[in-house]
C-alpha cells in the first residue's frame, strides 16, 4: 500500500488531475487505469460538488487502482480525506488552509502541494513547508474558472527562485507542452489534454514523449 513515500522519490513528470465532468465514455475508475497505464506518475483527484461521503468512497477507489501501479495518490483540498484513506498528500489551493495549519494536520510524511501563480505564493508557499507547486494557468483553459494567466517568463524565474518541484498546469496540450521544457519544470500537470481524449492512454504517452522529449533537446 503506497501510504507514503520519501519525498525525493515521487516523479512529477506527468502528473494526472481528474475531474469526473469531462469524462466522455469512461468512468473515473477507468480513466484514471488508462491513464496510468500511458504512463502517468502522479494522480490528484480533483472533486468538486460531490458529498464527502462520495469523495471518500472514490478516493478509497482511485486509492486502489493507484496503489496497484505504485503511483502516488494526492487529494485535491481535502486534508481529512487524505487522512482517512491514507493517501500520499494532499493539494491546496491559495484559498484553502495554508500549507502551515495543513502540515501541522498531516505531519511531514505527507506530501503538500500549493498552487502558485506569483512569485511571491511561490516563495511563500515554500517558507510553509509546501513539498511542491502547482504554477499556472500557463495556457488558456475552459476546465477552470478564475484561473490567473502566468507567462513562461515568470515559470522560469519561479522555477529558479525556489528549492521544490515545480509542476505547471492550465491548458497543456500537445500543442504547446514542449515549449514548457525549457522552463526546467520538473512536470506537467493535465485534465483535458488527457482525460477528455478519446484515447486516454495513448494522449498520456503523447503527452509525456513529447515533454521529455523535449527536455532532452535543451
Ligand atoms: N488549476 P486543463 S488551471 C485545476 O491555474 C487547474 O491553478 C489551474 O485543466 C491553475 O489541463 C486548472 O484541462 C485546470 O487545462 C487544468
Amino acid at each position: 500500500m503506497l501510504t507514503s513515500l520519501k519525498k525525493q522519490a515521487i516523479n512529477y513528470t506527468l502528473y494526472l488531475v481528474t475531474d469526473r465532468t469531462l469524462l466522455s465514455s469512461h468512468t473515473l475508475e477507468q480513466a484514471i487505469e488508462q491513464a496510468l497505464q500511458g504512463g502517468c506518475t502522479l494522480v490528484q483527484l480533483r472533486e468538486k460538488n460531490i458529498s464527502s461521503r462520495e469523495f471518500y468512497e472514490t478516493a478509497l477507489r482511485a486509492k486502489e487502482i493507484t496503489d496497484h501501479y505504485n503511483v502516488p495518490l494526492i487529494i485535491n483540498d481535502r486534508t481529512d480525506i487524505c487522512k482517512a484513506i491514507d493517501a500520499c498528500g494532499v493539494h491546496i489551493g491559495q484559498n484553502d488552509l495554508p500549507a502551515k495549519a495543513v502540515r501541522s494536520i498531516l505531519g511531514n510524511k505527507k506530501i503538500i502541494g500549493v498552487s502558485a501563480a506569483t512569485l511571491a505564493e511561490a516563495q511563500q508557499a515554500e517558507q510553509d513547508g509546501a513539498d511542491y507547486l502547482g504554477v499556472g494557468a500557463m495556457f488558456p483553459t475552459t476546465t477552470k474558472t478564475n484561473t490567473r494567466p502566468v507567462t513562461l517568463a515568470q515559470l522560469t524565474q519561479i522555477k529558479a527562485s525556489v528549492n521544490i518541484p515545480v509542476v505547471a498546469i492550465g491548458g497543456i496540450q500537445l500543442s504547446n507542452v514542449a515549449s514548457l521544457a525549457a522552463t526546467h519544470i520538473d512536470g506537467i500537470a493535465v485534465i483535458s489534454a488527457i482525460l477528455s481524449q478519446p484515447n486516454i492512454t495513448q494522449a498520456a504517452q503523447q503527452l509525456k514523449k513529447g515533454f521529455t522529449g523535449a527536455i532532452y533537446e535543451i
